[in-house]
């Protein structure tokens, strides 16, 4: 008789290592090799010399190691991808529809992922390390969440966790889209899985509900036009002609996610990723009125502290002048025109291209004021030409002058 084939020991820790991920709460895990997205490192060069990345320099800084986690740590044997839920639990597109309303994408309106992603990390790689140990074999472990130069959605996609749908973000047949991806590079052995097929189909919900048209293809995003670049990376000012487009949407967008079929199977999210108080449609004007001591306090803990109150401030101020129409509120022209004495650049110049949106002519030209920033006093002169060209047109402003 013959003797039984004892397990190869990366196999017999596979089976614990899933049990422990998910008993620590990750929805999936899975399994791939550092060197199993040569293709997605050539798009990514292709991407960034096409300068799709506007201006996250740092997409550009350690290239080769962002393109091949084979570079970026020779000794990595595996790569563990998890994934963690935050699936909404009513329509995130509910709030397009409140003028007078701050859209928060859904995940920012939770703990900043980065920090409740990385400390579960830590704890499953800490475990895997002592389960290794057990088997007389020594282990390292590096853990990765958004911030480190490491493509995670390629990753994902060839450990077989989903496949990146045609809104490139990954997908899941049992996570649909709400969930976020966080990973740990390991010099353990472990049994790789298979990768995933594409379920997209004819399907094309999401590139066709995208307001600014940032896909330039299926599969293929223009960050520069994403609403969640502009609201959250850009740093300077957000160009004119897409502050139309952007709406009320203040930090984040979730269009293209919400509308992806494969959500009728997402699960229940994560407790961490419950919405804070006020982070669900909250005014524009009470966001309006936050000095730089009342905006940290508000968002500490989350996501949203990281863009700072300068931008967070541009960016309500664009939603303001988006604001106007039937339903907008006629008092938001005030607290545009309040904001253009702002002690930031930044603010006062989308504060007066707010105005110029709200405003009627003689209400626009009775703010008007020099200012010592060209940007701001540009913004000033053409916001001038607009009014006024609205105003010989026979066209009203956008809300109560
Ligand atoms: C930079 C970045 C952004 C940028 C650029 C987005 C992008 N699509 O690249 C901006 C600021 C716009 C952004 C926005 C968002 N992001 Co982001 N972002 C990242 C980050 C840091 C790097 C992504 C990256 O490497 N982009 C570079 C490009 C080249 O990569 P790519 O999309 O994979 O490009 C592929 C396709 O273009 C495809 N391709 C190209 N040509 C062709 C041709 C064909 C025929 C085919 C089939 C494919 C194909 O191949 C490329 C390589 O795989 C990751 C975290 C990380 N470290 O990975 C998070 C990450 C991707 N973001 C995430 C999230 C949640 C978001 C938002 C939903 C946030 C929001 N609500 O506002 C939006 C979604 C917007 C969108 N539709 O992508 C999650 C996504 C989770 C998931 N389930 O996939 C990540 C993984 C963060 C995390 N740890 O969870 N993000
Ligand atoms: S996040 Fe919004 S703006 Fe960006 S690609 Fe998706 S739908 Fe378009
Ligand atoms: S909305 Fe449709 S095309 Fe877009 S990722 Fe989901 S299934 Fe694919």
């Amino acid at each position: 008789m013959n003797a039984p084939v004892k397990p190869e020991p990366g196999t017999a820790i596979r089976a614990a290592l899933d049990d422990e991920a998910r008993a620590l709460g990750f929805a999936e895990i899975a399994v791939t090799r550092p060197d199993a997205i040569a293709a997605a490192g050539a798009r990514l060069r292709q991407w960034v010399g096409r300068g799709r990345h506007g201006d996250m320099a740092w997409m550009e800084g350690r290239i080769d190691w962002r393109a091949s986690p084979a570079a970026l740590w020779p000794e990595a044997r595996s790569v563990i991808v998890l994934a963690e839920p935050y699936t909404p639990e009513g329509d995130p597109l509910a709030v397009l529809g409140q003028p007078d309303r701050a859209g928060i994408s859904v995940y920012g309106q939770g703990r900043d992922y980065h920090d409740v992603v990385k400390k579960r990390l830590k704890r499953l790689g800490r475990w895997l390390i002592e389960r290794a140990a057990k088997e007389n074999l020594a282990s390292e472990i590096k853990v990765f969440v958004d911030t480190a130069p490491v493509m995670e959605k390629p990753l994902a996609e060839a450990a077989g966790l989903g496949w990146q749908g045609k809104h490139t973000n990954l997908v899941s047949r049992r996570l649909g889209s709400w969930f976020f991806l966080g990973a740990i590079f390991t010099t353990l052995e472990l049994t790789p899985d298979t990768p995933h097929d594409d379920h997209c189909g004819a399907c094309r919900r999401c590139l066709d509900i995208c307001p600014t048209a940032a896909f330039t293809a299926p599969y293929q995003l223009d960050a520069r036009r994403c609403i969640s670049y502009l609201t959250i990376e850009l740093k300077g000012p957000i160009p004119r002609e897409l502050r139309p487009l952007i709406g009320n949407r203040i930090y984040g967008c979730d269009d293209c996610l919400a509308v992806c079929p494969w959500n009728k199977f997402a699960v229940a999210a994560n407790a961490a990723y419950a919405p804070r108080e006020g982070a669900e449609a909250p005014l524009l004007a009470e966001l309006a009125g936050l000095d730089d001591a009342a905006f940290r306090a508000r968002f500490a803990g989350s996501g949203v502290k990281r863009t700072g109150r300068g931008r967070f401030l541009r960016n309500v101020l664009v939603a303001i002048g988006n604001s106007g129409g039937n339903s907008g509120d006629p008092r938001l022209t005030g607290v545009a025109e309040a904001a253009t004495t702002d002690a930031d650049p930044l603010v006062r110049g989308h504060a007066v291209w707010a105005l110029s949106r709200l405003a009627g002519v003689a209400r626009y030209r009775a703010a008007m004021h020099a200012d010592p920033d060209a940007f701001v006093a540009e913004e000033w002169r053409l916001g001038l030409a607009e009014v006024s060209s609205r105003s010989q047109s026979g066209l009203p402003p956008s809300s109560g002058a």
